[in-house]
């Protein structure tokens, strides 16, 4: 799963990556253009547990991808000047590849790092990236229209292409109303047919509003109301975090973390909640396959069935598919063992290609190709 990381300049984007990732990629003052891409192991207890009692010669958890640094975007120049916030084609094709975006967004208070023009406004800084973004695929959509409906006049238009022509006037007119395509519902055929275009607007998305030190606390601070208020209206998921102080405690060993978050009134480090709101966001969960060779994680959609599940880890599985065997995490939990053992207690069970795969469920594909 790839994630990316956008903003406004000055935001704390590198702070946050750094956080997420337990780098130490330097914060460039006049902002860097080097793209940093690392990788992370999903904290999963149920893994945690699958790799104690298999003890597997392999262990392979499941991973995000973060990238960040190839959608910076320039803030405008002073009031005034006539020139807004600056979105390079860079920006866009940074975006374009990624399964998920988190929009960093400033709300801390410093002395050291010069305010935005009109001062601090997390909101508006996200909306002005939301509309960028909405821009952005209304482009596309209209240059596109513009050669099917030449191709239809002509009468030289195919199926396909009729189909095509179809959603895209229906995203046309929904981008028009100010809304992004991730909220467009769509037929499977239809997100078929424009799954190409990797519409920007239609990637799940994530705020993580950069609060300053002196705003952590148990609730979100007052002046953040509208943004909450906006996420909430935009089914938006918002994580409130301090990127200065998460990317200095992620230095640390993970026990040694933990203390420093709690004494620091922080729950949970941002990037668990981070992982979760991307695993919601996206509508993903996980299975296990494990063993005294390897014990992996597979991430699914939520609600798949089993050959789809068999299909994740190998086409020939999904195409030969006979029979799912199924054991249950809390099963194999209570028997205290591996696979063979939660077998031997009779955990297993047999299950047909429309099986809907449990979130934690751990399978065996039996297949003939
Ligand atoms: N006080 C405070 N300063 C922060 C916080 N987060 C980031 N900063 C500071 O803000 C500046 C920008 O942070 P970066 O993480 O480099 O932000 P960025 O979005 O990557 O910036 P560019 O790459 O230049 O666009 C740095 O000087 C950080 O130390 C925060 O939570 N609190
Ligand atoms: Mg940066």
């Amino acid at each position: 799963m790839k994630v990316g990381i956008i903003g406004l300049a000055q935001s704390g984007k590198t702070s946050l990556y750094n956080a997420l990732t337990r780098s130490k990629v330097e914060l460039n003052k006049f902002g860097g253009t080097e793209i940093s891409v690392g990788v992370i192991s999903v904290p999963d207890p149920r893994f945690t547990h699958a790799v104690t009692v298999c003890e597997p010669k392999k262990v392979s958890p499941a991973t995000i991808e973060f990238t960040e640094g190839g959608a910076r975007i320039e803030r405008g120049e002073r009031p005034g000047s006539g020139s807004s916030d600056k979105f390079g084609a860079d920006f866009f094709s940074a975006v374009r590849n990624m399964d998920a975006l988190v929009l960093v967004t400033r709300a801390f208070e410093s002395a050291e790092v010069v305010d935005p023009d009109g001062g601090i406004n997390p909101l508006l800084e996200v909306q002005k990236i939301s509309e960028e973004l909405l821009f952005a695929d209304l482009t596309v959509v209209e240059s596109r229209l513009e050669k099917l409906e030449k191709a239809r006049l002509q009468k030289r238009q195919s199926n396909a292409e009729a189909a095509e022509h179809s959603v895209l006037d229906k995203i046309k007119a929904h981008l028009e109303t100010e809304q992004p395509v991730r909220t467009l519902p769509l037929t499977e055929d239809e997100q078929r047919n424009i799954r190409s275009y990797a519409f920007v607007s239609g990637k799940p998305l994530m705020i993580a509003v950069n609060i300053g030190e002196d705003q952590i606390g148990d609730s979100l601070p007052t002046t953040l109301d509208p943004l909450a208020a906006y996420a909430a209206e935009h089914h938006t998921p918002l994580i409130a975090m301090c990127a200065k102080v998460e990317a200095e405690v992620a230095q640390m060993e993970p026990e040694e973390e933990r203390e420093f978050l709690e004494a620091m009134g922080i729950a949970e480090a941002a990037r668990d909640r981070l992982i979760r709101a991307a695993y919601d966001a996206l509508g993903v969960m996980s299975f296990f396959t494990v063993g005294p060779d390897e014990v992996r994680a597979w991430t699914i959609p939520k609600g798949c069935n089993a050959v789809t599940a068999a299909g994740a880890i190998h086409s020939d599985l999904s195409r030969g598919f006979i029979r799912a065997e199924v054991i249950a995490f809390e099963d194999l939990k209570a028997t205290g063992g591996c696979w063979d053992d939660a077998k031997a207690a009779g955990k297993m069970r047999l299950e047909g290609k429309e099986y809907l795969v449990k979130d934690g469920d751990i399978l065996q594909i039996r297949f003939k190709v």
